[in-house]
């Protein structure tokens, strides 16, 4: 879903308010090198706007991708009582849960032929690794090859492993450098403000390598939230509600162990 820029190695994304704020907020942080840079919003002949970044991918040669998603929580908390006060069940999430998994939905969800977004996307946070592990695999894409997003019930740690190690092709050199970014972006976490002063929920990981370079960028924050004042969260306590907690560093400390096991291997 990306057009190209009107700069030379930028990509278009379409226009989310909250994203357009963190990524501006971002460029002042020393999160800075692990996001894209962003170069404002543009808008197109229709009238549609974009917020141009960084295509990530422009220096690499063949790369192969992979998208995690991190943190337990997918949704946002508000969604969750916005969906309690005013419930609209949906049938395009009731045809993607079936095309998962046919015997997922309850009785009543299968007379409706629809159901709730939070009930949607707590139940693909436990299908997934994301409730246990805090992440989980959304997509990799091979050199030249297609884009697979075949990873829904990829839970247990030792199939994420698994994953892990195929898409970096047994290198060990490539599990060193990604787990050497990972620790790099988690000591810069906790000592960057952005990340003191918001919750980051469905937010991923790009990792992209070649065969000569491995790296990594956090993406999409579309559900990143700044906190309310004075309001502090640990990124690393279970979610219960009214927290706001998100786990995000649950997500990066299982990605950095389950690394070392690659590298131990
Ligand atoms: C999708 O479920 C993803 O969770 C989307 O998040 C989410 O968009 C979609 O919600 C939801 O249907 P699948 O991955 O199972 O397809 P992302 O864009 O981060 O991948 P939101 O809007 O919550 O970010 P809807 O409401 O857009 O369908
Ligand atoms: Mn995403």
């Amino acid at each position: 879903t990306f057009k190209e820029g009107f700069h030379d190695g930028y990509v278009l994304k379409e226009l989310c308010k909250h994203e357009r704020y963190c990524c501006e907020v971002l460029q002042t942080d020393i999160l800075k090198s692990f996001v894209p840079k962003y170069n404002g919003t543009v808008t197109d002949d229709e009238g549609k706007s974009y917020i141009e970044m960084e295509d990530l991918l422009a220096s690499f040669h063949e790369p192969c991708i992979m998208d995690c998603k991190i943190g337990v929580r997918t949704y946002l908390e508000e969604d969750l009582a916005k969906s309690e006060s005013d419930p609209v069940p949906r049938a395009d999430l009731y045809e993607k849960m079936i095309a998962i998994d046919p015997t997922a939905p309850t009785e009543k969800e299968n007379e409706e032929k629809k159901i709730l977004k939070p009930r949607y996307m707590i139940w693909r946070e436990t299908l997934s690794s994301s409730q246990e592990l805090g992440f989980r695999i959304e997509g990799i894409k091979k050199s030249r090859g297609l884009m697979s997003k075949d990873f829904q019930r990829i839970k247990d740690r030792n199939d994420v492993r698994q994953q892990l190690t195929d898409f970096i092709a047994n290198s060990l050199s490539r599990a060193t450098r990604y787990q050497k970014r990972l620790i790099d972006l988690r000591s810069t976490c906790l000592r960057s403000k952005f990340f003191q002063t918001h919750e980051l929920i469905g937010s991923s990981l790009l990792f992209v390598h070649d065969n000569t370079r491995a790296s990594l960028w956090m993406i999409d924050f579309g559900k990143t939230r700044k906190l309310p004042n004075d309001f502090q969260i640990t990124h690393s306590k279970p979610w219960i509600r009214g927290t706001h907690e998100d786990g995000y560093l649950i997500g990066l400390d299982n990605l950095i162990m389950i690394l070392q096991d690659i590298i131990d291997e």
